[in-house]
């Protein structure tokens, strides 16, 4: 930005009472010699033109995107003048948590993969430019740069640069200080006062970082969590989970019932859940059900019937209790899809609550390209809240960063794609470490199949998941 026009443009600035000198108590708890307020430009039209002409100016050349975001509320209208000057289409991010379930996360139209700069008013950490960026990017979006008017230097951008964002920034709180001083609005002492505020608090006030805020939140154990659940299984397995030390859940996708009743005793000592599909085992016999169910009550596990019913209510009750499989009755934990709506879950409650069972959410699959990403997550965690009665939790890929995680610590996130390497096979399923699913990525129980079931010894390998989940689940909580 031209020296001229940033100094007519900080002028204004001091003019309307936006930029105010004396002692100010700041939302952080700090005592600062200089406080920003700009709110009040949406009373200035002129000033908001200026503002918005000249924010993408502060943008260099090289810098590509195909939409704008404003930081709700105050960065709204200039990310609105911004969009209008320049006719660059904007997209807005609900603030309002309890909104998400009934209205989209992001509103506007977009295409996954397109580029949004963020636009904000002021940074001081950055955490609300993150804030923002979280959900744009649980949406699909890409987010890689930030322009704000006014950069306290206080730690934003360095914490912006590490969470992928580069931040631009219009004026810098000293250079706004200099002018004010040299066009004789603050004496030399309040220039001295505010660059040594300034210089004291670099990088000291910055609240912690969202995905850590969430992490600490999230982070009651398994068996405070237990007291919060309304329905029994999912009580029963947090309780279960913390007696037995595991957040472990075997995938058995194993030839045969034979095999898997085999596997399950051998995995059993070292699970908190089994899960199963048992429309791929060509010897289902009756019996299946309740051999199952003695090995699972034995070893103390519960079992995970991952039928990922997707159909409408009506459909699912006899899909759920009837056919060849009756998973009703031996499965304490069945999964849906709600690509439907709520009416599965409606339907699945009908048969599952009046037996105890409980239900998972899907809310995001593992496999590259899946569609349960987004609005569709968020969906998900609006039909959970309104069924809590029967819905334990999700099936999730990265809790922590769903719009408006904290996710309810009563709903438990199981997730799948689990190995001790990061990979994928050659059908589009992808694989993350236990440590990154139970640690980094905010869920709770690791589901691992061929990791262990194709492992020279199972119940060896089924230990070592049981330990690495385990300890990261302690490392999450310490
Ligand atoms: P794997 O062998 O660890 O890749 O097995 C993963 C299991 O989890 C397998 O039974 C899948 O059907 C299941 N799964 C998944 O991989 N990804 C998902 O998003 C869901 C289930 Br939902």
């Amino acid at each position: 930005m031209a020296s001229a026009a940033m100094e007519s443009l900080i002028l204004k600035l001091h003019e309307i009472s936006a930029v105010k000198f004396g002692n100010f108590k700041l939302k952080s708890g700090i005592s600062s010699p200089i406080y920003i307020d700009l709110r009040l430009i949406v009373s200035y039209p002129s000033l908001l033109r200026l503002i918005s002409q000249t924010l993408i100016s502060s943008l260099p050349p090289s810098t590509s995107f195909d939409l704008v975001c404003g930081v709700p509320y105050t960065a709204l209208p200039i990310a609105t003048a911004l969009s209008l000057s320049n006719n660059i289409p904007m997209v807005m991010r609900r603030k309002e948590i309890k909104d998400y379930g009934t209205s989209k996360a992001i509103e506007g139209h977009f295409q996954p993969d397109q580029v949004c700069l963020v636009v904000e008013d002021l940074v001081t950490s950055g955490a609300s430019v993150l804030e923002t960026a979280a959900p744009l990017r649980a949406a699909g979006l890409k987010v890689q740069d930030a322009v704000v008017l006014i950069d306290r230097e206080q730690g934003g951008r360095e914490n912006l640069e590490e969470n992928g964002i580069r931040l631009h920034a219009m004026i810098k709180l000293t250079e706004m200080v200099r002018v004010l001083r040299e066009k004789g609005k603050v004496d030399e002492e309040m220039e001295g006062t505010v660059r040594r505020f300034l210089e004291e608090n670099r990088r000291v006030p910055v609240p912690v970082p969202k995905k850590e805020v969430r992490v600490r939140v999230r982070d009651l154990g398994f068996e405070e969590r237990a007291k919060l659940v309304k329905n029994p299984t999912g009580k029963r397995l947090f309780e279960l989970m913390a007696e037995k030390k595991t957040n472990l859940c075997v995938a058995a996708d194993v030839g045969t019932a034979a095999e898997l009743l085999d596997i399950a005793e051998k995995v059993g000592p070292e699970i908190c859940l089994l899960k199963t599909h048992v429309d791929i085992l060509p010897d289902f016999n009756p019996d299946f059900g309740s051999k199952l169910r003695s090995i699972a009550d034995r070893h103390n596990f519960l079992i995970f019937e991952d039928r990922k019913f997707a159909d409408i209510g009506n459909t699912v009750t006899m899909q759920y209790e009837g056919g060849i499989f009756h998973i009703l009755d031996w499965a304490d934990i069945i999964n849906a899809h709600i690509i439907s709506g709520p009416g599965i879950v409606d339907g699945l409650k009908l048969k599952g609550l009046p037996r105890g069972r409980g239900l998972l959410l899907l809310a995001e699959m593992s496999s590259a390209g899946n569609l349960a990403k987004g609005d569709y997550t968020v969906a998900a965690v609006k039909i959970a809240e309104d069924h809590s009665d029967f819905v334990i939790g999700f099936i999730s890929v990265n809790p922590a960063s769903w719009p408006g995680a904290p996710i309810n610590p009563a709903f438990i996130q199981a997730t799948p794609g689990v190995q001790k390497v990061v990979g994928g096979d050659a059908l589009g399923q992808q694989y993350n470490t236990p440590h990154s699913v139970i640690h980094d990525r905010g869920s709770d129980i690791i589901i691992v199949g061929r990791g262990i079931i194709k492992a020279a010894n199972p119940a060896e390998a089924a230990r070592e998941y049981r330990l690495q989940g385990w300890d990261a689940y302690l490392a999450k909580c310490s």
